[in-house]
């Protein structure tokens, strides 16, 4: 057993509380992780305001981070002590029906444990004062040192800084992968992203890397409007300086919509805005925002009928383990750029600042560094 500072969550709605805790050492085909740097993405702070079902209590969260493989456990021999990877949420174990159907990254192996906050054999590796504290998404990378089950590991370049590439646990995967994997883009093509934090920004980045021809990004918060141009965007559009649905607006501004939108917020009525603002007869809308649980999307069933397509994405699509180490040797090889998402930096103790900053519209991420 070794001890950890880490972010504690003890319950929906409450500051996460640092605190030194134990964390087990890692069974059979477990990992322990040393965790050099987390970025706080939006899901964190979802869960923490109690309306993902999924929120278990006490947790320790965190999803999107970067670090050093510690100690092995038993058969464990895909990575070694001294190798940097990143934890994933979506595992990929190879031989699930799912990781062998080849129409998805959604490695179903441990996903009754993972959803219940707890690693595959059913218990937590994480204690405080002898009572056991929640893994959250099977990463939990608000505390120094964490434990993951292998497959859950993305073993990547050490050349890559850990406090950048950490980004690619979630957010910059994401939001990219939409763009290149799920919808796959093509020259030319004209796309509408709404929301413009860490995924927006990213599937704008995406859809610049695809050669889209025009770049609609679509925020109520004009701050975030800079950055977006700087990547790519060719239009920003504020919903609220016009007087009739977005959605009109768009299909005007782009000779009867566009070809691909991208949800990146977590709004069930943008979701049927970003729906509606694709062409008829072909125009696709990926929902990538989390919604709250119970809400639910609706539209006219006759916008799909004439030929609009609604889907959505986890993860970009991306199978964490055989394709993130690619990911980050384009990162390496300047194909695109972290620090651009980075806007603040923090040591774990000010970890509430960030979600603070986050909520105020201040931060696109902030990076906690261990
Ligand atoms: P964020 O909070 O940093 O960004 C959201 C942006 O949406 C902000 O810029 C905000 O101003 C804007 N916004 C809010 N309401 C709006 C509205 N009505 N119209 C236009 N813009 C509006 O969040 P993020 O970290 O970028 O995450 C975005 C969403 O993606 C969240 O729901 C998160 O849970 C989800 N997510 C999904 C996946 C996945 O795999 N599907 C992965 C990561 C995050
Ligand atoms: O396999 O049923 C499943 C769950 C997969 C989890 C994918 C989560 C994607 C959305 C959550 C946002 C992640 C930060
Ligand atoms: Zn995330
Ligand atoms: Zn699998």
């Amino acid at each position: 057993m070794i001890k950890s500072k880490a972010a504690v969550a003890w319950g929906p709605g409450q500051p996460l509380s640092i605190e030194e805790v134990d964390v087990m050492p890692p069974k059979a085909g477990e990992v322990l992780v040393r965790v050099i740097a987390s970025g706080v993405c939006h899901t964190d702070a979802f869960t923490l305001s109690g309306d993902d079902p999924e929120g278990n209590w006490p947790a320790i969260l965190g999803h999107e981070g970067g670090g050093i493989v510690e100690q092995v456990g038993e058969g464990v021999t895909s990575v070694q002590v001294g190798d940097h990877v990143i934890p994933l949420y979506t595992p990929e174990c190879g031989e699930c029906k799912f990781c062998t159907s080849g129409k998805t990254n959604l490695c179903q192996k441990i996903r009754e444990t993972q959803g219940k906050g707890l690693m595959p054999d059913g218990t937590t590796r994480f204690y405080k004062d002898g009572e056991p504290i929640y893994h959250y998404m099977g990463c939990s990378t608000f505390s120094e040192y964490t434990v993951l089950p292998e497959i859950s590991l993305a073993k990547v370049n050490k050349s890559a800084p850990l406090e950048e590439v950490c980004l690619l646990g979630c957010g910059v995967t994401t939001g990219m992968g939409a763009v290149l994997n799920t919808a796959k883009v093509q020259k030319g093509d004209t796309v509408a992203i709404f929301g413009l934090g860490g995924i927006g920004l990213s599937a704008i980045i995406g859809a610049a890397m695809a050669g889209a021809g025009r770049i609609l990004a679509i925020d109520i918060n004009e701050k975030k409007f800079e950055l977006a141009k700087q990547l790519g965007a060719t239009d920003c559009i504020n919903p609220k300086n016009y007087d009739k649905p977005i959605q009109e607006v768009i299909v005007e501004l782009t000779d009867g919509g566009v070809d691909y939108s991208f949800e990146c917020i977590g709004n069930v009525d943008v979701m049927r805005s970003a729906l509606e603002c694709c062409h008829k007869g072909w125009g696709e809308s990926v929902i990538i925002g989390v919604a709250g649980a119970g809400q639910e999307i609706s539209t006219r069933p006759f916008q799909l009928v004439t030929g609009r397509v609604w889907r959505g994405t986890a993860f970009g699509g991306v199978k964490g383990r055989s394709e993130l180490p690619g990911i980050v040797e384009d990162y390496l090889a300047g194909k695109f750029k972290l620090s651009d998402f980075i806007t603040h930096t923090m040591p774990l103790d000010d970890i509430n600042e960030a979600f603070d900053l986050m909520h105020e519209g201040e931060s696109i991420r902030s990076v906690i560094h261990f």
